[in-house]
């Protein structure tokens, strides 16, 4: 008989968003996802393009906020020290639900005070949800958002299908 595999591996993506390096959250952040008991297959430094922030967020492009929200991403809202985020890849079993709940409500004062977002989040005065962390929603969401932060060669593992392509006389390998 065939032992079924329940495992529900899966990956995501998240960002320390330039308010959570600008408070100097990145170790308390990290130490609480490590209760998750996630593997970490993808960490980088990147300052944000509008190109790439506004793809991140193009379902949310029709809110009233959106401006201010690719503001917030690209770290417009908290000087040039900190236009940059953290992005990491996390990797293990059911691991976006778990990573959303040490994350917390999308709206920091509907939290839970002990989240991540509930207890470092505020809502500006221009009225963009500073959260300090994004988490990827699903696993459609974390295959777009992964591919879109990160080459292959920058995972230790290659969760999606790649390809061999050649540019200026490289051979690299990208998502297929
Ligand atoms: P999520 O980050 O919890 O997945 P999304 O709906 O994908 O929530 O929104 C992306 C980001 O946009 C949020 O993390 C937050 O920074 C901002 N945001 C979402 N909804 C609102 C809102 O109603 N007002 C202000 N900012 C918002
Ligand atoms: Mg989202």
């Amino acid at each position: 008989m065939a032992v079924e595999n329940s495992k529900n591996t899966e990956q995501l993506l998240v960002l320390v968003k330039p308010d959570g390096l600008k408070k100097s959250l990145t170790g308390n952040i990290l130490t609480k996802l490590s209760e998750a008991k996630l593997v970490i297959v993808g960490a980088k430094v990147i300052q944000v393009s509008k190109e790439l922030a506004e793809e991140h967020y193009k379902q949310l492009k029709d809110k009233p906020f959106f401006q201010e929200l690719i503001n917030y991403i690209q770290g417009k809202l908290h000087g040039s020290s900190y236009s940059r985020v953290l992005a990491l890849v996390y990797q293990g079993e059911n691991a976006i639900a778990k990573l959303r709940h040490l994350a917390g409500a999308t709206n920091p004062e509907e939290a839970d005070p002990v989240s991540i977002r509930g207890a470092y989040g505020r809502i500006t005065t221009k009225g963009v949800y500073e959260n300090v962390i994004h988490c990827s929603s699903d696993p459609v969401e974390a295959e777009r958002e992964i591919k879109l932060w990160f080459r292959p060669d920058e995972l230790v593992i290659k969760p999606y299908p790649t390809k061999k392509t050649t540019i200026k006389n490289c051979d690299i390998t990208v998502w297929d």
